[in-house]
Order: structure tokens, then sequence, then C-alpha cells
């Protein structure tokens, strides 16, 4: 069968994180969506041993800002991954393509540029239902998600350094 949730495949491989420390870059566009999957990642995280003061969250104004939002907390904190939360939902016009294009290329780069994970927990919906039925909904969290792949990075960084 078709993988359809990150959460559900290999979390016997997760390991304990309460040495780990992580940052999380939330969009505040569409910010009812955007805080849910926020909610999401940060209760996973806790739930497998990262400290509250070991999870760094910070905000910018649109997905389009979440990779110089993740370069700065790279940067400026000792980290072992950077979880991208955000939430683009198609309108009437093009600015969608453009947003998705520039921070699906952006996180992209970082992970290259950087030795940490950096988490594409980036929504790209048709329609605001479709946005809600992943971050609390039918569909599970996909903040939850973002939490389990940065768990499971982390630990894939730390068993080959
Ligand atoms: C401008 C814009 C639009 C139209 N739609 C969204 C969206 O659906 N989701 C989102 O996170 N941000 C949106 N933005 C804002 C851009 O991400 C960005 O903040 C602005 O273009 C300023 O750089």
């Amino acid at each position: 069968m078709a993988t359809k949730n990150l959460s559900e495949v290999g979390t016997g491989q997760i390991p304990d994180a309460s040495e780990m420390r992580f940052g999380i870059v939330v969009a505040d566009w569409n910010n009812e969506v955007t805080g849910s999957l926020l909610d999401g990642a940060v209760k996973t995280l806790k739930k497998h041993g990262v400290s509250k003061e070991n999870i760094v969250v910070k905000h910018v104004p649109g997905t389009f800002e979440l990779t110089l939002g993740a370069q700065f907390l790279a940067e400026y904190d000792d980290l072992d991954g950077v979880i991208c939360l955000g939430c683009v939902i198609q309108g009437e016009t093009p600015h969608f393509t453009y947003i998705c294009q520039g921070v699906t290329h952006g996180i992209t780069q970082l992970n290259l540029e950087y030795n940490i994970p950096f988490i594409f927990g980036v929504l790209t919906t048709d329609n605001l239902q479709q946005a809600l039925d992943r971050s609390g909904g039918k569909h599970g969290n996909k903040g939850d998600e973002a939490a389990i792949t940065a768990l499971k990075m982390a630990a894939l960084q730390r068993e080959m350094e």
C-alpha cells in the first residue's frame, strides 16, 4: 500500500531525542492552519523526549520567508534540525506557483548547504478545507509528520558522525 503518513512508517526507529535541539520556523499567513501544524510538531517533539527549552520557535510573515527564517535559525543557534511550517492555498493568480517554487527551492538549498536537516512542512492545497483536513483534521496533522521526519533525519546524522 502507498505510504500516506510519515508518522506511521518506521516509527520504531525513532530514538530518544532528549539530547536534541530543534528550530521551528512557522509562517503566519493562513495562521489558523499553521498554528495547528505548529501545535502538532511541538507535541510530537516533546513526546519523543525533546525538552521545551530545546524547541526554538520563530515566526515569519509568509511561506516565502521560511527559507531565510530557517537560515537565521541555523546560523544563530546550535540545532539538530529545522522544521519549516507553512500553508499556501491556491488563489486566482499565479502567486501560489511562485511561492511554492521559491520555498521548495530555498529549503532544498538549505539542506545541501548546512549539515543538518531542514524539513519541508508546507501544505500546498487547492482550498482551505484541504488544508484544515491536513492540519489536525481527517487526514491527520502534517506538523506531526514533519516532526517525526526531523527526528529521524537528526538521528541519521548522529549515527553517521
Ligand atoms: C502573498 C501571499 C499569498 C497571495 N498567498 C500566500 C499563501 O497562500 N500562503 C503563504 O504562506 N503566504 C502567502 N503570501 C505571502 C508570501 O508568502 C510572502 O509573505 C509575501 O509575498 C512577501 O514576501
